[in-house]
This record gives C-alpha cells, sequence and structure tokens, in this order.
C-alpha cells in the first residue's frame, strides 16, 4: 500500500519531535526535517474528484510575467511596467465556478488578487502570476517559495537578456522534478537566435533533453509569435488524467526528497555496529581506571581503617559515626575522565552523544554513592566478624579449652586428693607431700594460662579487619558501577535500535510507489517539460 505523502510528513514530524526530545537528533536537522513541505496543488481545494491545473509565470524581474498574463486575460488584471520589481503581490486568473476556498493559512492573503473570467473553455486551468523570483525584495521571494508547492505546471519565463538569471536558475535546479516545466522567452521582439539557441543549451544542461520554449513578444505593438501555442499546449494538459499523473510524480518527487533527508539522518543517529562496540570499549576504559581507584584509594583505606579501628564501638552502634569518606574530589575526576573519554570515543564513531550522556549523567552522581555504601558494608561486616573462618574456629576452641582445661586439672587434682588421703589411711604412708600441692597447683595455671594467652595473643586485628573489609567493599563497588554503565550502554543501544527501526519505517513507507501510478509516454509533450 503507497502512503499518503501529508500523512509520511506527518509521521515524519511525529518522529522528528520524540528523537529531538530523547536527543538523538539536533536541533538543526530536526529544523530541516520539521520544514518539510507537506503542501501539494491538490491542497489548495476543496475539491471532489477532479480538479483543475495550476500553471504559473515565474523569473526575473521585468522578463513579461504580468504583460503575459494581462495578454492572456485581455485586460490589465496583474500590474505590469517599468518600475522594479513591478508585481509585489500574486494574481490568480480562473474561471468564475472554481472556487478556491481553503488558501492555506501560510499563503500571504493580503497580497493575492484574484480575478475571475467566464469562458467556460478555460475553465480547467488557474493562471498565476508571480512576483519576481530575485528581487530585492524578500517579501516577493517568500510569497513565489510559499505557492510553489502548489503549482503543477511553471512557465519559466525570461528575456533575451535575462536568460542566465542565476537565482532563478538554481530554483529550477532544485525544484526540477515536482513540476512540468514550459519555457517563455518574452521580449522576443528584441530577441536574437543566438540567445534562444543558448538559452535551450542551457536548459540541455540542466537536464531538459527537448525542452519546450515559446518565443513570444507582448509589445505594445503585437508582432507574430507563440503565444498561442503557449496557451493551446496549457490546455491540452488540463485534463483529469494529465493532473493526476502531475499530482503523483509530484507526490513521488517529494516522498523522494523526504526519504533522502531521513537516510541522511539516519546515517546522523550512528550505526548498530558502534553501539555493538561501546560495552567492550567501556570495559578496557574502566580496568584502566579501576587500577588507577585502586592505587590512589590504597593509602585512604588505610587511614579510614584504622579510623574504623578506633571507633569501632561507635560505628557499629552509631552508623554517623564514620565521617571520613573515601570518595574525594581526585577519585571523582578520574571517574569523570574515564566517562568523558569513553564519550569522546563514541563521537569519534559518530554516535550521538545526548542520549549517551543523559544516561551517564545519573552514574555520576551514583558512583561515590556506590563506593560511600560497599565499602562501609563490608567494613562494618569485617569488624562484626573480624578474622577468616579458621582463625575463628581456634579462638573458639581456645576459648572452650580455657574453660575444659582448667576445669579438668582441678578435677584430676581432686581425684588425686581424694585418692591420696584414702590410701594414706588405709597403708599409714604420709598423706600428699608439698610436691603434689605445687605440682598441681601449677597444672592448674597451666591449663588455664596457656589458652588464656592464646587468645589473647590471636585476637584479630580490628585495623587489618577493617582493611580488608574496604578493600572488599571498594572491589564490589568497582564491579558494581561497571554494570551500571554496561546497563546505562545497553539502554542507549535499545532506544538507538527502537529509533533507527522507526526511521527505517518512514523510510520503507516513501519508498512504496503508489499503485496507480501511471507512467507518462516518452513520446508525449508532457515528458519534454519533466525532468528527474
Ligand atoms: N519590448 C517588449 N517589452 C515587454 C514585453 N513584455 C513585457 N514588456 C515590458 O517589460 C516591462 C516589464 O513587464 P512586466 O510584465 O511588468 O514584467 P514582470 O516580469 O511582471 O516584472 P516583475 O513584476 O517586476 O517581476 C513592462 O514595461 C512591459 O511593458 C515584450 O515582449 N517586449
Ligand atoms: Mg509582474
Amino acid at each position: 500500500m503507497a502512503y499518503d505523502y501529508s500523512s509520511l510528513v506527518n509521521t515524519t514530524k511525529h518522529w522528528v519531535e520524540q528523537a529531538l526530545t530523547a536527543g538523538w537528533i539536533n536541533t538543526d536537522t530536526a529544523q530541516q526535517l520539521s520544514n518539510v513541505d507537506a503542501r501539494t496543488p491538490d491542497t489548495l481545494f476543496n475539491h471532489n474528484g477532479s480538479r483543475p491545473l495550476i500553471v504559473a509565470f515565474m523569473g526575473g524581474t521585468g522578463v513579461g510575467k504580468s504583460s503575459l498574463l494581462n495578454r492572456l486575460a485581455g485586460k490589465a488584471i496583474a500590474r505590469a511596467g517599468v518600475e522594479r520589481p513591478t508585481s509585489r503581490e500574486v494574481t490568480l486568473y480562473h474561471h468564475h465556478s472554481i472556487a478556491i476556498r481553503h488558501l492555506p493559512e501560510q499563503l500571504p492573503l493580503a497580497q493575492i488578487k484574484i480575478a475571475e473570467h467566464d469562458d467556460d473553455s478555460r475553465k480547467n486551468v488557474i493562471w498565476i502570476d508571480m512576483p519576481d523570483f530575485d528581487s530585492t525584495e524578500q517579501s516577493n521571494k517568500h510569497q513565489v517559495l510559499e505557492w510553489l508547492p502548489h503549482i503543477d505546471v511553471l512557465i519559466y519565463v525570461v528575456s533575451p537578456e535575462r536568460y542566465r538569471d542565476e537565482k532563478a536558475w538554481r530554483l529550477l535546479l532544485a525544484e526540477g522534478g515536482r513540476h512540468a516545466w514550459l519555457f517563455a522567452l518574452n521580449q522576443w521582439d528584441r530577441g536574437q537566435t543566438e540567445q534562444y539557441e543558448d538559452f535551450k543549451q542551457q536548459l540541455h544542461k540542466a537536464g531538459f533533453a527537448e525542452p519546450i520554449i515559446f518565443k513570444t513578444a507582448c509589445a505594445e505593438v503585437l508582432q507574430a509569435d507563440e503565444f498561442a501555442a503557449l496557451e493551446s499546449t496549457i490546455r491540452s494538459l488540463a485534463t483529469e488524467h494529465i493532473v493526476k499523473q502531475l499530482e503523483h510524480r509530484s507526490s513521488q518527487a517529494r516522498k523522494d526528497q523526504l526519504k533522502q533527508s531521513l537516510q541522511n539522518t539516519s546515517e546522523l543517529l550512528g550505526s548498530a555496529s558502534a553501539f555493538q562496540q561501546l560495552p567492550e570499549q567501556w570495559q578496557q576504559q574502566w580496568r584502566r581506571t579501576a587500577q588507577i581507584l585502586q592505587q590512589g584509594f590504597a593509602w585512604p583505606i588505610q587511614q579510614l581503617a584504622r579510623h574504623y579501628a578506633e571507633q569501632t564501638s561507635d560505628l557499629l552502634s552509631n552508623p554517623r559515626a564514620a565521617k571520613l569518606q573515601l570518595w574525594d574530589d581526585w577519585a571523582e575526576a578520574r571517574f569523570d575522565d574515564a566517562l568523558d573519554e569513553f564519550v569522546s570515543n563514541a563521537d569519534q564513531q559518530g554516535i550521538p552523544l545526548n542520549p549517551l550522556k543523559k544516561q551517564l549523567s545519573a552514574l555520576r552522581e551514583k558512583a561515590p554513592k556506590i563506593i560511600q555504601t560497599q565499602s562501609e558494608l563490608s567494613a562494618r561486616q569485617a569488624l562484626a566478624n573480624p578474622g577468616n573462618v579458621m582463625h575463628r574456629s581456634f579462638l573458639k576452641l581456645m576459648r572452650l579449652c580455657e574453660i575444659i582445661l582448667p576445669l579438668a586439672a582441678i578435677c584430676w587434682v581432686g581425684y588425686q586428693v581424694f585418692i591420696g588421703y584414702y590410701h594414706s589411711n588405709m597403708s599409714e604412708v604420709d598423706y600428699l607431700g608439698v610436691d603434689f600441692a605445687i605440682h598441681s597447683s601449677l597444672l592448674i595455671a597451666i591449663s588455664w594460662l596457656a589458652p588464656f594467652f592464646i587468645l589473647k595473643k590471636l585476637k584479630p586485628s580490628l585495623e587489618k579487619s577493617a582493611l580488608r573489609g574496604l578493600n572488599k567493599g571498594l572491589n564490589n563497588a568497582i564491579n558494581m558501577i561497571d554494570g551500571e554503565v554496561l546497563l546505562a550502554i545497553e539502554n542507549v543501544g535499545n532506544q538507538h535500535a527502537e529509533q533507527a527501526k522507526q526511521l527505517a519505517g518512514i523510510i520503507e513507507q516513501c519508498s512504496i510507489a503508489d499503485a496507480d501510478r501511471q507512467s507518462i509516454d516518452s513520446n508525449s509533450p508532457l515528458s519534454r517539460m519533466l525532468i528527474d
């Protein structure tokens, strides 16, 4: 199904609006795409079915455009004269039955003169005299540009002296494919064949293999010229069939141009492969930065560990006790440098930076918090459970020994005392001597003191625990930041894919040709009036 040009323009405008807001295109690109013209000759009428052919005289000042229209009307309906520029308004000349009810808002109504006629044989053509295009009057040029989209056939009027006019010529080249073109070499009463040939040559260069040029003369004393042929050619074009052909052609030319602009825009969005390379590039960058950060944090971490160890009780009971911060200006500068370098690499690969910057800017604020919370959390965990598992198990065992060993020694000594007493009663042997008393006291003391000193000596250092915790927290934080940036990159990649998909969809719609488009016979006069 072919898409209507104006609906394509609307879809484009919607896309542009959201892409601009999301930062995928800049204001210049958005402006260019928003300026795409949705107007066609068709939009001028509130009509059902067929519409008249719209023909306009266009060209430099003083070549005789208004004189040509006046000659057609048989009276002075348009201002013509020696004053330069003469016309400062557009003159419409049409059959009274044609209702141009809906003049688009952009057309400056105050600068439109309308002359109606009742000649039924001329019913199917609307003639328009436009002001000059190369004018010193900006408003003249503006009016011409506003009217151009509404015109089917442009009659490019030149004079023998003024057929090499730069500005009008550039317009011809730019607008070429959108209109059908006829040429009038006016003031032929003053012209020469060489000038005609030269003009023809110029038109060859512009792409017209066989341009239709009418030599006309509208001087006060009329002489034989090709004015009648000009009018009859126009009349022969004013059929429903040709109007439809021109409409389709113009709409296709506009779609092609829109497609071209969209393709240019899609190149500005960056390639999918560039986005795929971003995670790897970031990780390379982050490995270097993480190393620098770890080296740079070594000293502050030691300070912080000492601080924690000194204020353990405070720290564990009061979360606000740890006032020292690991993340400082130096760390922030390193992190910003890493992100900036990454963004500048992305820029070199043609990736639009705004969406990426938007995603990363949130991380610039988040990174210090990640470092702070992770290092603090790990330090607290390490202080709550100092030492490693083996260490802690051994200490537990020692604590047990501290109770069991003296108890066992006391029990053994008690037993010996009882047995000694019993034997001395039975055998009248001396009761346990002084030696026993000393040895048993020593045994009890040693069995208690040994675990006691071991426990004391092996008690883990809080500073070391805090240091280990802080290092672990720092590593966790570095991995988390890496993960956050990768997530941000993935988000941007997904957004890019979505934008590119939407844009590709519109481009594809522009490529679908109208099914009922009829080809133009290459031998017909109409084909001589068209260029691509
Ligand atoms: N000799 C001669 N003079 C002509 C011819 N056509 C127009 N003129 C004169 O050229 C002058 C300019 O004619 P206009 O019809 O006002 O020219 P225009 O192209 O409408 O000029 P702007 O409105 O300024 O763009 C007038 O004085 C006309 O009388 C012609 O074929 N031969
Ligand atoms: Mg004029």
